[in-house]
This record gives C-alpha cells, sequence and structure tokens, in this order.
C-alpha cells in the first residue's frame, strides 16, 4: 500500500519537467542534481513507433511459442501459457532480425540523433556513449498483475557495479489510466538496505517504502505524467517503482535503454 494519497499528484516537481527546446546543459544539470528529470517531445515518433512494434510483435512472439509449447495437440489451447510481461534485447532482436531490423543499430543512431543525446553527453563528461544491450528491457504493466509491479528499488541492486542512465521511453500514455514510475527526486550514491519481508514480490531489490518515506518524507514522490514522445531519465542509484494508479484500466508498455559513458563500461 502507498502511503502517498491519490491526491498527492499534483505537480511540485515541475522543475524536473523540460520542454525538448530546453538547454541540454540546464537539463542536465538539474538531472544531476536530482537523479532523475523529464523531457516532453524529445523521442522521434518514428523511433516510438519502431519501438511499439518491435516490442508488442516480442512479447506477443513470446506468448504464442509458450502458448504452443503446452498445445495438446487436441485442437483445444491449453490455458497454462505463460502472459509476457518483458523482454530483453536479445529476444527483440530475434524476432526483428528476420525483418532486416537491427534493433540495438537503430536504437543507438535514434539515441545518438536526438536531443537525449545532449543531455547525456553533458551527464557523462563524453560524446562516446554506449547502449548496454544486456540492460536494455521493455516491459509491459497490467493493471491487476501486481507480481508484475515493481517495488521501490535502486537499478543497482540489480546491477552491480554499473553506471548508467536509464533512458525510460513510454510508448503508452502513462500515469492516468496507466501505471506510471514513482521517483524519490534525491540524488543519492548510497546503495539501500533491501527489505527482510518475506511476502515481497521482489525480495532482491526491493527497498521498504516505510524506510524510503521515513527517510526522505512521503511528499518526495514523483509520479509524472508521461505520454509517448517523452522521456524520464534517472540514474542506476535513483529510487523508484511502479505507480499503478488506484482506478488504471488500461495496460502500459515502456522501453528502458540503459546507456553508460564507453570509457566507464558496466560488467553487463
Ligand atoms: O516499468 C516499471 O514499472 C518499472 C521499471 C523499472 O524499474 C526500471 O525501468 O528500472
Ligand atoms: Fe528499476
Amino acid at each position: 500500500m502507498s502511503l502517498v494519497s491519490e491526491a498527492n499528484v499534483e505537480n511540485r516537481y515541475e522543475f524536473l519537467e523540460f520542454d525538448c527546446t530546453a538547454d541540454p546543459e540546464t537539463i542536465s544539470d538539474v538531472f544531476k542534481e536530482f537523479g532523475v528529470c523529464v523531457v516532453r517531445n524529445i523521442v522521434p515518433t518514428t523511433f516510438v513507433n519502431f519501438l511499439s512494434l518491435a516490442s508488442s510483435c516480442t512479447l506477443k512472439a513470446l506468448e504464442l511459442r509458450s502458448r504452443f509449447f503446452r498445445y495438446d495437440g487436441s485442437g483445444t489451447e491449453n490455458p497454462l501459457y505463460n502472459p509476457f510481461y518483458w523482454a530483453r534485447l536479445k529476444e527483440i532482436e530475434a524476432v526483428c532480425d528476420q525483418y532486416g531490423l537491427q534493433v540495438g543499430d537503430i536504437c543507438a543512431n535514434a539515441i545518438n540523433g536526438s536531443g537525449i543525446a545532449k543531455i547525456l553527453y553533458r551527464y557523462f563528461g563524453t560524446t562516446q556513449i554506449d547502449i548496454v544491450k544486456q540492460l536494455f528491457i521493455t516491459r509491459r504493466q497490467v493493471p491487476g498483475v501486481v507480481s508484475n509491479e515493481l517495488p521501490f528499488h535502486q537499478d543497482v541492486t540489480n546491477y552491480t557495479n554499473a553506471d548508467f542512465v536509464n533512458v525510460w521511453v513510454p510508448l503508452t500514455s502513462c500515469g492516468k489510466r496507466s501505471a506510471t514510475m514513482e521517483l524519490i527526486p534525491v540524488a543519492i550514491r548510497e546503495q539501500l538496505a533491501v527489505t527482510s519481508r518475506t511476502d515481497s514480490h521482489h525480495p532482491t531489490v526491493e527497498v521498504d517504502a516505510e524506510e524510503v518515506y521515513a527517510r526522505f518524507g512521503a511528499e518526495t514522490s514523483y509520479r509524472p505524467l508521461l505520454e509517448p514522445g517523452d522521456v524520464l531519465l534517472f540514474n542506476e542509484h535513483t529510487i523508484h517503482r511502479t505507480h499503478m494508479p488506484a482506478n488504471a484500466d488500461l495496460e502500459r508498455s515502456s522501453v528502458e535503454i540503459r546507456v553508460c559513458d564507453h570509457f566507464n563500461p558496466t560488467p553487463y
């Protein structure tokens, strides 16, 4: 249960949100100071459309494969298949390569050719940046599938000794009738202790919400409303979780493109 009421979505964090025409150095400096920012209308529509297609085809293909391998040949489908809520770049590539689409290259070109790169250059202090292919994930959040919602965590807990920016690209509207992210806009370099709760769906990464709010204040919760074309940036230490609004009735999908300094590669 969230300790913050649904009413607490009024935007006290407008200063973290920029238009794509804003100065990339200013955006980068705010991002550094708070560990999170949003830039509106910066992801080219063609790239959003490409990612949406690649993501939905891959998740559908994985689901059909799972369904098929449980098919008993009697003509009725076995309902015991795995719905897929996320996929990695290698699975997306396996689906898209046959159509001549080199997903990794397309993403690298799209990032480098967009204003997002300029923010990242300043953040990392170099124009040599790389997509961390192993940590590239597409994900969907479906209302009611609570086990798929991520509790408060820092990505660095999963991906230790890695410095990166999570270039979080929404492929659907986020936060009104579907899930968005909840983030704590506080720059932090420390790794927080994980939960000791035994009923956690994600015990290896979860940080208790009570701990987070006790330390940073419940009012530090930022739940951006996002549309396709916007980008959310946060780093490996930023504390965040899935936020599913109480009245959510639509799916949300997104792509996590983790980017690092070419000269400070991650172990992944
Ligand atoms: O998409 C979500 O709900 C959670 C994603 C997340 O934790 C991440 O991108 O690091
Ligand atoms: Fe995360």
